[in-house]
């Protein structure tokens, strides 16, 4: 009996074990990582993966300027997608790394780069991007671990307009978010990317009138697309660790780059004015 006892708990646990790696993959969506999400998990500054980095020096990549990589420790979980973070203008990669590990530790590859210069314009930070994911998919370390297929960008304010240049220019990417963004081109017909756009408030550099709001309008209407309005915050709102802008951010990059429908409930039905939001609107259902 005892023995019996014994054997059965060791089963169990062993089946416990066993289970954990598959347990993170989903029966039906192979690109499903980690447990399913509650609004309190996904608010969290972080998710279920315990993340490393790596600095990538600017004198070793070429067509951007360097950067910083966080992905998941875990490698028995398959591949994961992988996220391109530009900064704005006259900033660096310390700027919008809060967002690298907030977003690798739900199962992402991130890297957060620096620009060739500091003064680069949208367009080239878009294209930046890109080469920053070439980076990351063809020559990273890391990149056995990356879908090269599941690939996505954001950026703040020049990199937030960067991010809807990379779309406009890759349209095989899954997802764009770009924060606070700044463009003197309004207009983005071209773009075939499920993108959410965040702006702020009261961002008095990039106002939301002459960005956000038309880079929004101007998306295709059949597309995919958000735009979230923080409540009273400033252009700089995305370069500190910020629980809405990681909530959106994670949700949008989940739905879109995993397929991962368990996040459509944070986006769908349209999120209700509060404290946080001023203002959002979007498409409902996604995809
Ligand atoms: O990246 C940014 O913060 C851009 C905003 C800006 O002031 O551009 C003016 C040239
Ligand atoms: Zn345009």
């Amino acid at each position: 009996m005892r023995n019996n006892r014994l054997g059965l708990a060791a089963a169990l646990l062993a089946g416990a074990l066993a289970l954990t790696p598959s347990q993170a993959l989903a029966d039906d969506n192979p690109y499903e990582r980690g447990p399913d999400p509650t609004e309190a998990s996904v608010e969290a500054p972080r998710g279920s993966y315990a993340v490393d980095e790596f600095d990538v020096s600017r004198w070793l990549v070429s067509g951007f300027g360097g950067g910083t990589v966080f992905h998941p420790t875990e490698t028995r979980d398959g591949t994961f997608g992988a996220v391109a973070i530009s900064p704005g203008f006259t900033a660096s990669k310390e700027t919008m790394e809060w967002l690298g590990p907030w977003i690798a530790s739900r199962g992402f590859v991130v890297i957060v780069i620096d620009t060739n210069s500091v003064y680069d314009q949208p367009a080239s930070r878009g294209d930046q991007l890109l080469a920053a994911l070439d980076y990351l998919t063809g020559r990273s370390p890391v990149r056995d671990r990356i879908d090269p297929d599941r690939l996505g960008v954001a950026g703040h304010s020049m990199g937030g307009g960067g991010s809807l240049e990379a779309a406009k220019d890759r349209p095989s990417l899954k997802a764009a978010v770009p924060l606070t963004p700044w463009n003197l081109d309004k207009t983005w017909p071209e773009v075939r990317t499920p993108t959410m756009v965040i702006g702020a408030e009261n961002d008095s550099v990039a106002p939301v009138a002459s960005h956000a709001e038309p880079f929004y309008e101007n998306l295709p209407r059949s597309l995919d697309r958000a735009y979230l309005e923080l409540n009273s915050a400033s252009h700089f709102a995305p370069n500190r660790a910020d629980r809405t802008i990681g909530k959106y951010t994670v949700s949008w990059l989940k739905r879109f780059i995993d397929d991962d429908t368990r996040y459509e409930r944070f986006l769908c039905p349209l999120p209700r004015p509060s404290l946080e939001i001023e203002e959002y609107r979007g498409t409902c259902p996604l995809g």
